[in-house]
């Protein structure tokens, strides 16, 4: 007898293989015909027809509908088709072998379907993986004309341009808002060629030889064991890295300071970081730094709010650039150029030229605008755009060349090189966003996604068969020449000039440069990332670092640590500060600020309604913020709510604004009370909104409302009479104060210790 059931399985199976197989008559049998197999399942009357969706009339995230036109149709004709043409009956469903059967191999619009899908993605940028972009205009002024001959800088030439924003350490998906550096990436497509200026919001690199790119990355890159953390430089091996290696001292302070965390991409500065030289029509050279000032001024989050919108709202920098641009609040910048004789030593008032880690103080060498950008249209495609671009600081027009910083070398090596891996091969030229706007006439063949069908049958040269064309320009015809410098002859070394090992000096130069706040910003930082460090050598190796930087700030930081604070290693330099790297102490535009108006169906709406035009006027952004979505007043011109308490968040505003009640001489909160019934919520007590005026409050934004909102202030625990808080008696009398106080970005004076 068989004891082994498996065996027993075995055995029925063989025998279904090897055996007779299925007895006459029986299904299966060859030449009996199978009788179809009845429904198993419930059946259900079909479901009723899909009524014909009209295209809703598209409305921005402000509540006014905008030009149908942006939202283009995905497809350019009435039928769906295949890549190759073929009109198709049908995309929801595989081919079967009946509606329970199997899915045929034959199904060739499956297969095309899917296996386009599973290559849908590319690598990310292995640096700069995050990013928004935008298309836009650049126009020369003219006043660059004596230091070079860039056809685009001459005064009134228009070229387009491709501008992408970019953190460096996260990837794709990462949220916006992180600690960290940003990309500020700019393709001007000119008469002349493409010329690229590949910069960041932060003047200096950490490093002063490329050779030391993959070290950076690495240590700040999520730890390669558990690949975390994501986007943030608050962790051991960051720290361990800068630390060990002190010429990113000052780009680190950059870091920990507010320039870490912009409020938006429109009020950052960019840079070019190294020096660049240009040359004239006569073949004349200056040395420059480009610099790009935004119109809007220079603006932060503070970190609590930083880490509150990376939550709310990862996507908060990408949303701002795009709404802006819907809106029409096109932002702009002045590029500017800091100008520098082209002497042999390649320095300027005893700072190394060559040295990405050193800045020159604006007030040495003032910045001298030279033309203006403006950032004016969308993409419309986020991949083939954004995505697809491909930056290159060896994109170079005539009248624009490089100099010798090593870290400048690398990078002419690296991006050509990534490019090839990230698009695929060596043909992304092609791709429309990087098709430069000159003509193309080179000789490279082939290779992978070639897509241009080129003719002839001589691409190369010398040839006679072309009858010896193409033909090489020259300097009168526009060709690009490589400035003829000096190269001192000397050894081979693997070494770096002796001033390259200065790496207190500047990082104390903006360290005194500070405002108080901007310095408390600054030692709160390094106290939050060195505490979220685990290895207790790492951080007193960074108090070290600190201690050479500047004593108060040391001691400040170790007393968060719990740590003794270190002497100086260095004798302090006393440079004079530079006042112009300091985010506090003007007044600049308003364009595309937002404010939140708090109200419901008690609230005065007449006044929220004059409250939004008047925000409208102002070229700002009115959301108006209510218990619930929908028409909150009908009426001739209904009003809209564009936020809920549920959704909104006070990160997303600049100032917030609380409706008063209707009509004189009511107590807001009594009004509000006795009607809290009727209306549901109440915004006196909604803990939402509590919590909505207490962020704008402890993140230095101005708030206030009109005619009784000051009972809803006072419930939130906001004290009357607070700097940067008003109340008025009607909504545009309130908004005028809000105005005047938004100018200043936030009401510094909150700031303190505690906040
Ligand atoms: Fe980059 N950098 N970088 N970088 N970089 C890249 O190129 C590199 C540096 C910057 O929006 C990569 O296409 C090296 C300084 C921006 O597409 C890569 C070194 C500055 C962007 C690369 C540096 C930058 C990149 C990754 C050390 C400011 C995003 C993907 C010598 C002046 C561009 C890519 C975009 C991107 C290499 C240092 C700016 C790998 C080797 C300094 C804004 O090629």
């Amino acid at each position: 007898t068989e004891k082994n059931p498996l065996k027993a399985v075995a055995a029925k199976a063989a025998e279904a293989l090897h055996g007779d197989g299925p007895a006459d008559g029986v299904p299966g049998k060859p030449g009996v015909k199978t009788p179809p197999v009845e429904e198993p399942t419930t059946p259900q009357e079909p479901l009723p027809p899909k009524p014909d969706q009209g295209a809703p009339e598209y409305v921005s995230p402000t509540g006014r509908p905008t030009g149908a036109d942006r939202y283009l149709r995905a497809q350019g004709d009435a039928y769906l088709t295949t890549a190759q043409g073929a009109r198709l009956p049908d995309t929801d469903h595989s081919l079967k072998a009946g509606a329970r059967g199997p899915v045929l191999l034959q199904d060739h619009h499956l297969r095309e379907k899917i296996t386009h899908f599973d290559h849908e993605r590319i690598p990310e940028r292995v640096v700069h993986a995050r990013g928004a972009a935008a298309h836009g205009v650049f126009q020369g002024y003219g006043t660059a004309a004596r230091i070079t001959k860039a056809a685009f800088l001459a005064e009134g030439v228009e070229t387009p341009v491709f501008v992408r924003f970019s953190t460096v350490l996260g990837s794709r998906g990462s949220a916006d808002t992180v600690r960290d550096t940003r990309g500020f990436a700019t393709k001007f497509y000119t008469s002349e060629g493409t010329f690229d200026l590949v910069g960041n919001n932060i003047p200096v690199f950490f490093i002063q030889d490329a050779i030391k790119f993959p070290d950076v990355i690495h240590a700040g890159k999520p730890h390669p064991d558990r690949e975390i953390p994501q986007a943030q430089s608050a962790h051991d091996t960051f720290w361990d890295f800068v630390t060990l290696h002190t010429e990113a001292t000052h780009h680190t302070l950059w870091n920990m300071s507010d320039r870490g965390i912009p409020r938006s991409y429109r009020t950052m500065e960019g840079f070019g970081v190294h020096t660049f030289r240009l040359v004239d029509a006569e073949g004349g050279t200056t040395l420059v730094k480009f610099h790009w000032k935004p119109k809007l001024g220079v603006h932060s989050q503070t970190w609590e709010e930083a880490q509150i919108t990376a939550g709310v709202d990862p996507d908060f920098h990408r949303r701002d650039l795009y709404d802006a641009i819907e809106a029409g609040a096109y932002p702009q910048w002045e590029l500017g150029v800091q100008v520098f004789p082209d002497n042999p030593e390649q320095t300027f008032e005893g700072i190394d030229l060559l040295d990405s880690t050193k800045i020159v103080p604006e007030e040495l060498a003032p910045v001298q605008p030279i033309g203006l950008l403006t950032l004016n249209a969308n993409p419309t495609n986020f991949f083939a755009e954004t995505e697809q671009v491909a930056f290159h600081v060896g994109h170079l027009v005539p009248g624009i060349d490089v100099t010798d910083d090593p870290l400048l070398a690398g990078r002419l090596f690296s991006y050509l090189d990534t490019q090839i891996s990230r698009l695929g091969g060596p043909n992304f030229a092609q791709l429309p966003i990087n098709r430069p706007h000159a003509p193309v006439n080179d000789m490279l063949r082939d290779g992978m996604h070639q897509t241009a069908v080129h003719t002839g049958t001589a691409p190369y040269k010398p040839n006679s068969l072309d009858g010896g064309c193409p033909f090489l320009a020259g300097a009168d015809t526009g060709a690009f020449i490589e400035t003829p410098v000096e190269v001192t002859q000397g050894r081979k070394v693997r070494e770096a000039p002796a001033s390259y090992s200065d790496h207190f000096s500047q990082p104390r130069l903006f360290w005194l440069s500070m405002t108080p706040v901007e310095r408390e910003h600054i030692v709160n930082a390094y106290t939050f990332e060195l505490n979220k460090c685990y290895e207790q050598p790492i951080k007193e190796r960074a108090l070290q670092v600190l201690a050479n930087i500047d004593t108060e700030l040391c001691e400040q930081v170790a007393a968060g640590l719990g740590l003794p604070a270190p002497q100086a290693t260095v004798p302090l330099a006393e440079p004079a500060p530079s006042p112009a790297l300091s985010q506090v102490g003007a007044t600049w535009p308003l364009d595309g600020r937002i404010i939140g108006i708090v109200t419901d169906a008690q609230g005065d709406l007449d006044g929220v309604r004059a409250v939004r035009e008047a925000v409208l006027d102002a070229g700002m952004v009115p959301l108006v913020i209510a218990p619930t979505g929908g028409v909150l007043d009908a009426g001739a011109e209904p009003l809209q709510a564009q936020r809920t308490f549920a959704t909104a968040r006070s990160v997303e505003f600049d100032a917030v604004l609380v409706a008063g009640v209707p009509g004189p001489g009511k107590d807001a909160l009594g009004a509000r009370d006795s009607k809290a019934g009727d209306a549901g919520l109440d915004v006196v007590a909604d803990p939402r909104v509590t919590l909505l005026l207490t962020e704008a409050f402890r993140h230095g934004k101005a708030v206030g409302g009109w005619a009784g909102a000051d009972a809803v202030l006072s419930a939130a625990g906001i004290p009357a009479g607070a700097a940067g808080v008003v109340t008025a008696d009607s909504g545009p009398g309130a908004l005028e104060r809000v105005t005047a106080l938004l100018g200043a970005h936030r009401v510094w004076e909150r700031f303190g210790t505690a906040l």
